[in-house]
């Protein structure tokens, strides 16, 4: 489904960085749906998000933003996918009945609020390339805490421990298929080598699930 060439939405488009966590998760939900549409990259490292051309799109600098056909834009990941899950409902990922959507909901915000917020907690007050820049986007200067690296890197080694304990018998994380909570828990399990902290011997449950994931063409996206 190629939701520009049709003609319906000549203006949408996603705007990107490649490497980053939160836009690759937005463009593996993507390439679950079948879902193609234009993109541009815009360099983190190098500051172009905080450059004006980014800035007139989205004040706030931070990526993913989807811009929509009447210029209005939507710049939180979830909330990206969720539009896209109204917009083309299957495959089904973000739960199909009371209880499933809100187990997907629960794993895929412990994903973010575990895993995700405490890696980047440790990468972001740790790496000197983002000195003055602890908080993404354009926001007010924030100072490297070197506490915070610390605190953030023995969270996310226990979020690693619960992740495994919950993978246990388990080929997905909050259903008995792949959900949106299994895009959130990849992309974190490859975003938490930024900090020098990989599943290994320790971890066999979560080197499975791993691979399953990947092997899933989306995961290329
Ligand atoms: N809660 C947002 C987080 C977005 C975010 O932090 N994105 C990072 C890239 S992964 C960013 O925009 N960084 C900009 C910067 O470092 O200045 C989401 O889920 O989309």
């Amino acid at each position: 489904m190629g939701l520009k060439p049709d003609g319906k939405t000549p203006n949408m488009k996603l705007f990107d960085m490649h490497k980053a966590p939160n836009p690759r998760r937005v463009r593996i939900f993507l390439a679950e749906k079948g879902i193609s549409l234009p993109m541009e990259q815009v360099d983190i490292q190098a500051g172009d998000n905080l450059k004006p051309h980014y800035l007139a799109i989205n004040p706030r600098g931070v990526l993913p933003t989807l811009l929509l056909d009447d210029g209005s834009i939507l710049d939180e990941s979830m909330a990206i996918c969720r539009y896209f899950e109204m917009v083309q409902p299957e495959p089904n990922l973000f739960g199909r009945d009371p209880l499933e959507a809100a187990q997907v909901e629960q794993w895929q915000r412990r994903m973010e609020f575990d895993g995700m917020y405490n890696i980047a907690a440790a990468f972001r007050n740790g790496q000197p390339a983002y000195a003055g820049r602890a908080q993404p986007g354009a926001g007010p200067e924030t100072a490297q805490i070197p506490a915070l690296a610390a605190r953030g890197a023995m969270l996310a080694a226990a979020w690693l421990d619960g992740l495994e304990a919950r993978l246990e018998g388990r080929d997905y994380l909050a259903a008995t298929r792949f959900t949106v909570a299994d895009i959130t828990a990849f992309v974190c399990i490859d975003f938490a080598r930024w900090i020098g902290l990989r599943a290994g011997e320790a971890h066999p449950n979560i080197l499975a699930y791993h691979a399953r994931i990947k092997a899933r063409p989306s995961s290329q996206a």
